[in-house]
């Protein structure tokens, strides 16, 4: 399972790390109903055709999250798979909308992840920190007054991200909510070329000042964008797997990596949703590095730059880098 050399994980959801073994286990907990026969049947619906039949899945199975102990079990669930994958720095998305529809409370979103951030040098190795995420599906004024409850509740958040649907849901939307993440010091990403087109990319920098892009990689669509990418070097979360199985890509044989690393851009390997997609960021790496016969120099790049990618602190940086 280890992988190295070390790396960060700067695009991991952690919605998207219940394991289907930790759903069935906090169904039962919880008395969920579950339209799953057993964790089998569950498994076998774990093929998508595109990012709206994944986030269906993903939104149903969240329904198991019910108490501050579940998100805290998540979480140290995941904890425990990075650090054993060779990941010691973790950049956490959270969807806290997705819970608020369902009933769920923030502060009880909120404590049981920062319960185990809190301890996570001590307990599994990993440094961490949390990155609130906007559904770009839902109203743009959601995202406003959810940022403002977390910053009213002083959640231990270091920043804002924008994911969920991406076609037809432009980055200028949420502009509102990233200026007053702006104005309080928070820092700036977004999911920006995923399915969506390489026009999304440059709103999520011009328009909302977004500082790494998650995904990106119909950016190879407008060179003119590319320049603008390797010549400030923004960097880009890329995920293989995910990409494959939600099929914006036909297979890693044809996942435009090369491409991108070919333009000079500052690009970083990572999960995404890793119980969904076949593969934490260990997988990832070990199924690009099969496919394109990366070697130790390569992929010992490719780490570093996930360091440099970062919104770590300089003294963790130096101790990792
Ligand atoms: C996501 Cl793969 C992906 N894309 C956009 N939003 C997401 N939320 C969770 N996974
Ligand atoms: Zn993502």
């Amino acid at each position: 399972m280890r992988f190295d050399p070390p790396a960060a994980e700067l695009h991991i959801h952690i919605e998207g790390t219940l394991e289907p073994e930790l759903v069935c286990t906090l169904a039962e907990r919880n008395g969920t109903e579950l339209p799953y026969r057993d964790i089998d049947d569950l498994r076998s619906r774990y093929e998508f055709d595109d990012l709206q039949s994944f986030l269906d899945l993903y939104y149903a199975t969240m329904q198991v999250l019910q108490t501050e102990q579940d998100f805290a079990d998540m979480t140290a669930a995941y904890l425990e798979r990075a650090a054993a994958g060779g990941v010691r720095h973790v950049e956490l998305f959270f969807d806290p909308q997705a819970h608020l529809v369902r009933g769920v409370e923030l502060k009880t979103v909120v404590d049981g992840i920062s319960s185990v951030l809190a301890e996570s040098r001590e307990r599994f190795g990993v440094s961490s920190s949390l990155i609130v995420c906007f559904l770009r599906d839902r109203d743009p004024a959601e995202a406003v007054t959810v940022l403002k409850d977390l910053l009213e509740m002083e959640a231990p958040i270091i920043g804002v991200g924008l994911d969920s649907a991406e076609r037809d849901y432009p980055p200028q939307l949420f502009q509102e909510a990233f200026e007053l993440a702006a104005r309080h010091g928070l820092r700036r990403v977004a999911h920006a070329g995923e399915e969506g087109p390489a026009e999304y990319v440059w709103q999520a920098l011009d328009v909302l000042g977004a500082e790494r892009i998650d995904h990106g990689v119909r950016s190879l669509e407008d060179p003119e964008l590319v320049s603008r990418l390797a010549e400030e070097q923004v960097p880009l979360t890329v995920c293989p797997l995910s990409n494959v199985r939600l099929k914006g890509v036909p297979s890693i044989a044809e996942h435009p990596l090369p491409e991108l690393l070919e333009a000079g851009l500052l690009v970083s390997i990572h999960s995404d949703d890793p119980a969904y997609f076949g593969g934490y960021v260990d997988d990832n790496f070990r199924a690009i590095a099969e496919q394109f016969s990366l070697d130790a120099e390569d992929l010992a790049q490719l780490a570093k730059n996930s360091f440099t990618s970062s919104f770590i602190d300089q003294r963790r940086r130096q101790e990792l880098l």
